[in-house]
C-alpha cells in the first residue's frame, strides 16, 4: 500500500515522499538469521560478546569484525571511519581514541548530497566497569541486529537500483540511501555527564555538520543527509517494551509497529507474546512522551535538528549495567525478531516491495516437475 509521508523541514517547507508498505510475499521473503545470533559461535553476534572498552584490543577486534563482515558479505557498501580522541575522567590525562564505523550504500548514480539516508545506529563500546562487562543488550545485540537487517535488504537494493538504471533514472528525490553507524564511546567512564558520555556520537555529529557537500547539492552536509536516525539500544532481553518517544517521528514508529503486527500475524516471528514489542501505535498527543529524558547517542544529532526514532527498551532490561548483561541473559528469539522487524522497516523505507515480492520461494519456484510420482494440487503454503 502506498502512503504519503509528510516531512516537515524546519517547520517551513512540507514535501511529500512515497512510503510503500511491504506485501505479505515480501515479508515472507525476509531471511531468518538462522544460527548467526548464537552466543558462542554465531557469525554475527559471538565476536561482539567481548569487553570492548574504547582504546583496548577488544574494541579493535570488534571493529575488525564489522569491517570483515561488510567487506565479505556486503561489498557494495562504502566503509569509512571517523576518528577522534579525548581525555576521560579515568584516563589520567592521556587521550583515548574513539573510532566510529560508518557503512553507506547509496544508489549507484547518486552524487554526494543528492540523496537522503536512513541511518541504522547502535553503539559498540562497552562500559569500563564492572570489570568484564559484556553489554549484550548494551549494545552488542543491537549491532548484530543491524548487521542482519543490512544483509537482509542488500540483494533487493541491487536489483531495484539496476532496474531503475535500466529504465533511466527519473526523480532523484524518490530514492534514498542507507547508512549503518556503529558508534564508539557511548558509555561514561566514571559517571554519566555531558562531558563523560557520547564521545563518538558528539565527535561525529560535530564533524558531519561542518563537512559541506557541493554548493548545488540537495543535502548540505552528511548530517543533513540523515532523513531518519534509528537508534537501537538495550534490546535483546525477553519480553521488551519500546514506547514511542517522539511525537515528530511517531508516524515512523507506527510503521514499525505495523510491521511487527503483520509479521506476527503471518507467523514470521519466533516469539509469541500477548504484548507486542511496540505497543504504542495508537498513542495520543496528550499521553506521556519520554523523548528527551533518556540520554543516548541520538542527542548530539537531535540537537542539530535530525529526526530520531529511539528504539530503547523501557523499562530497561533488569541486567542493565550489571555483569549479568551477558550472552546467557539474552533471549535469542527476541534478538532474531528485532532483527527481522528492523529489516522489514528498512525494506519499506527503501521501497523494496516489488523486488522482494518477486524473490519469494513461491515466485522463484520452477514449474513443478513430475518425477514419476503423482503430484497433488498443493496450496501456496505447502509448496
Ligand atoms: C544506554 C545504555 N545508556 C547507557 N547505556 C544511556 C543512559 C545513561 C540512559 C544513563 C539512562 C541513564
Ligand atoms: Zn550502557
Amino acid at each position: 500500500m502506498l502512503w504519503l509521508r509528510y516531512v516537515s523541514l524546519a517547520g517551513l517547507l512540507h514535501f511529500v515522499l512515497a512510503y510503500t508498505t511491504l506485501s505479505d510475499d515480501a515479508l515472507r521473503s525476509l531471511p531468518d538469521a538462522g544460527d548467526d545470533f548464537n552466543i558462542d559461535h554465531g557469525k554475527l553476534l559471538a565476536p561482539i560478546l567481548v569487553p570492548r572498552v574504547p582504546g583496548t584490543a577488544g574494541s579493535v577486534a570488534v571493529l575488525n569484525h564489522f569491517v570483515d563482515f561488510f567487506r565479505q558479505s556486503l561489498p557494495d557498501w562504502t566503509i569509512s571511519f571517523q576518528n577522534s580522541s579525548s581525555t576521560t575522567p579515568t584516563s589520567k590525562g592521556e587521550p583515548v581514541p574513539f573510532v566510529n564505523f560508518v557503512a553507506t550504500r547509496d544508489p549507484p548514480w547518486a552524487s554526494e548530497g543528492s540523496v537522503g539516508r536512513l541511518a541504522l545506529v547502535a553503539h559498540y563500546d562497552s562500559k569500563l566497569e564492572p570489570e568484564g562487562f559484556i553489554g549484550a543488550t548494551d549494545s552488542a545485540a543491537p549491532c548484530a541486529m543491524i548487521m542482519h537487517a543490512a544483509r537482509s535488504i542488500d540483494q533487493a537494493l541491487t536489483e531495484k537500483w539496476a532496474a531503475v538504471q535500466a529504465e533511466g533514472v527519473d526523480d532523484l528525490d524518490e530514492h534514498h540511501g542507507i547508512q549503518v553507524l556503529l558508534l564508539d564511546g557511548e558509555e561514561a567512564f566514571l559517571t554519566w555527564t555531558d562531558e563523560d558520555s557520547l564521545y563518538g556520537a558528539r565527535a561525529l555529529a560535530e564533524e558531519w555538520e561542518t563537512m559541506h557537500n557541493s554548493a548545488m547539492s540537495t543535502y548540505r552536509s552528511p548530517l543533513r543527509s540523515i532523513d531518519l536516525f534509528v537508534l537501537l539500544d538495550l534490546l535483546g532481553a525477553a519480553d521488551p517494551t519500546v514506547p514511542s518517544y517522539f511525537k515528530t517521528t511517531h508516524w515512523a514508529y507506527q510503521h514499525l509497529a505495523d510491521v511487527e503486527q503483520r509479521l506476527r500475524s503471518l507467523d514470521l516471528l519466533r516469539t509469541s507474546t500477548n504484548r507486542p514489542f511496540l505497543p504504542e501505535k495508537d498513542k495520543k498527543d496528550h499521553e506521556r512522551w519520554l523523548g528527551g529524558f533518556i540520554g543516548d547517542d541520538h542527542v548530539p544529532f537531535m540537537q542539530r535538528g535530525v529526526e530520531i526514532l529511539h528504539l530503547i527498551a523501557y523499562p530497561f532490561p533488569t541486567t542493565w549495567h550489571t555483569i549479568n548483561d551477558d550472552g546467557a541473559h539474552l533471549n535469542i528469539d527476541t534478538v532474531a525478531d528485532w532483527a527481522k522487524i528492523v529489516a522489514a522497516f528498512a525494506a519499506e523505507w527503501m521501497d523494496l516491495d516489488e523486488v522482494m515480492a518477486r524473490d519469494t520461494p513461491m515466485a522463484r519456484a520452477e514449474p513443478l516437475q513430475n518425477h514419476g510420482v503423482e503430484l497433488g494440487v498443493g496450496t501456496k503454503d505447502e509448496l
